[in-house]
């Protein structure tokens, strides 16, 4: 990708799998997930319908529909998480987060409303996530399109990384633009 789109289309860069983890990262990444909601808030405050309904970048997702799209990947994020928790290397279903952000309910819901969902599912997510013990950080999930087996700790680094991705789609497009 040109440099200019790679940098609209990955502001803090693509995720790089850590080598490793540790307590600290752990606690770094959960605090993501807790903390994401109320960048959301912040990220979306005062803005009209039409700065809503720009895209973050020539051809990208509008605002709303990266709001929506928060709100379907961090479900899906969430259900992985109890999946592997509670069964022995789960195969999870891949979705086509393309498809679902075209889906008639992106435009009809109002964006509080993913909003609500966000700050309700992290806060679920966090729990869970702060009450997982050290050694269940290893269970994996087997994903069809990675074609491998991911454990907790990479797939909660991959999360946080996404809060803040689509978080910085936001806010550097409100820069670009003035708002
Ligand atoms: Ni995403």
């Amino acid at each position: 990708m040109e440099e200019h789109l790679e940098q609209l289309a990955y502001p803090i860069g693509r995720f790089q799998t850590p080598s490793t983890y540790d307590e600290a990262l752990l606690q770094q990444w959960i605090s993501k997930i807790e903390a994401a909601p109320e960048w959301y808030d912040h990220a979306i405050e005062n803005l009209d319908e039409a700065q809503l309904q720009t895209p973050y970048r020539p051809g990208g997702w509008t605002i709303v529909q990266v709001v929506h799209h928060l709100a379907d990947s961090h479900m899906n994020g969430y259900t992985r998480f109890k999946l592997a928790l509670t069964e022995q290397s789960p195969v999870i279903k891949p979705y086509n987060e393309a498809l679902w952000a075209e889906l008639p309910d992106v435009q009809a819901v109002p964006l509080n409303v993913s909003i609500t969902l966000v700050h309700a599912l992290h806060r679920r997510w966090a729990v869970l996530l702060r009450g997982i013990k050290p050694e269940d950080w290893e269970r994996t999930y087997f994903h069809p399109e990675a074609g491998r087996a991911i454990p907790l700790w990479e797939s909660l680094a991959s999360y946080a990384w996404h809060c803040k991705h689509h978080f910085e789609h936001i806010m550097r497009l409100r820069e670009r633009m003035g708002w």
